[in-house]
């Protein structure tokens, strides 16, 4: 049955699971944090989460995703596992990347997360790499990397669209602009900030879309998808969205001093959740008991990955030499 703009009521279904899947683990984080059992610096997604979502529904597992130190979102909405993630947060044995790498550095190839780095714009080239490695390998898979505004500025995002342009990788660009460099507004940094208009110096076909429509960024993400896997070369998005808190850790007690705080409750007000769930209680694709139902199942799978993560042991003095290479 189809649900809405074409798209099934299962997607719909799937991608509301994941976004309030997405926020509650956000929220949770958030809650916890100031225990410090996490000793990792923590980058919350809260009010990016529509961009993860729209764009990896859009995804198989064996697509390649590159992603920043804002990457909960985007391992989670690949397939990710929770108990994984959140067990990496707490920098346990258990955790996708063994504890070694914490919040920014999470890592599982078995769902196509090859990794997230904490150098601003560190997995652009480490994305166009893997699209050269398919082309070479005649494999069916893309590869995706996101990035934020601030991302957009380093040099070789420049290099990187210029080469994957000429080869005609399969790579998909996703600029996640949410107006800030930690505390730094983009209009402070860039004398231009249309980032979508750059990639056309490339010959690489772009669009802005808005990142907190989750059907918007479906869709638009499906085209751009659907452009690079039939061989025609790499695809840039846009994608305008905003961080609701500091650039990490919780809260954001500093946010009236660099934000207009018209500008803040402004993007607040567009919440990409509950505008969404709004829409699909009209069309009865939810109703208020599935809403319910799912909510209680997160709020549990959400439990029980933090109970996995608190649990879990610490990895072992005897293994600090394991996986260092040199
Ligand atoms: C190469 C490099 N330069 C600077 C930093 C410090 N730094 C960490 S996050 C960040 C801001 C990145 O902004 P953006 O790319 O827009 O991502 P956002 O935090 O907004 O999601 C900066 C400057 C870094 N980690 N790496
Ligand atoms: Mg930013």
């Amino acid at each position: 049955m189809n649900g809405l703009k074409g798209i099934s009521k299962k997607k719909l279904l799937d991608m509301y699971r994941m976004l309030t899947k997405i926020r509650g683990v956000q929220l949770m984080i958030e809650k916890l944090y100031h225990l410090d059992e996490m000793k990792t610096p923590v980058h919350l997604c809260l009010g990016q989460e529509a961009v993860s979502v729209g764009v990896c529904a859009n995804l198989k597992r064996e697509d390649f995703l590159f992603s920043n130190h804002r990457g909960h979102g985007h391992y989670l909405a690949k397939g990710g596992n929770l108990n994984f993630m959140i067990a990496e947060l707490y920098c346990k044995e258990t955790g996708c990347s063994k504890g070694r790498g914490g919040s920014m550095h999470l890592i599982d190839t078995s769902v196509g997360l090859m990794g997230s780095s904490s150098i601003v714009s560190g997995g652009i080239p480490l994305a166009v790499g893997a699209a050269l490695t398919t082309l070479l390998k005649r494999e069916n898979r893309i590869s995706v990397v996101f990035f934020g505004d601030g991302a957009s500025e380093e040099g070789v995002l420049y290099e990187s669209m210029n080469f994957a342009a000429l080869k005609k990788l399969p790579v998909i660009f996703i600029c996640e602009n949410n107006f800030y460099s930690v505390c730094s507004h983009i209009s402070a940094r860039e004398p231009d900030s249309k980032i979508y208009m750059r990639p056309k110096a490339f010959n690489i076909p772009s669009k802005r879309i808005n990142g907190v429509d989750v059907l918007e960024v479906y869709l638009k993400a499906r085209e751009a998808i659907n452009y690079t896997r039939s061989g025609k070369g790499p695809f840039f998005i846009e994608a305008r969205t905003y961080r609701w808190r500091g650039h990490a850790g919780q809260g954001d007690e500093q946010k009236s001093k660099y934000r207009k705080m018209d500008e803040w409750r402004r993007w607040i007000k567009l919440d990409p959740i509950s505008k969404y769930e709004k829409r699909l209680l009209k069309s009865n694709i939810l109703s208020e008991k599935l809403k319910q139902n799912i909510n209680r199942q997160i709020e549990y799978d959400i439990d029980k990955a933090f109970e996995f993560g608190q649990k879990s042991p610490l990895p072992k003095k005897r293994d600090i030499m394991n996986y260092l290479y040199g």
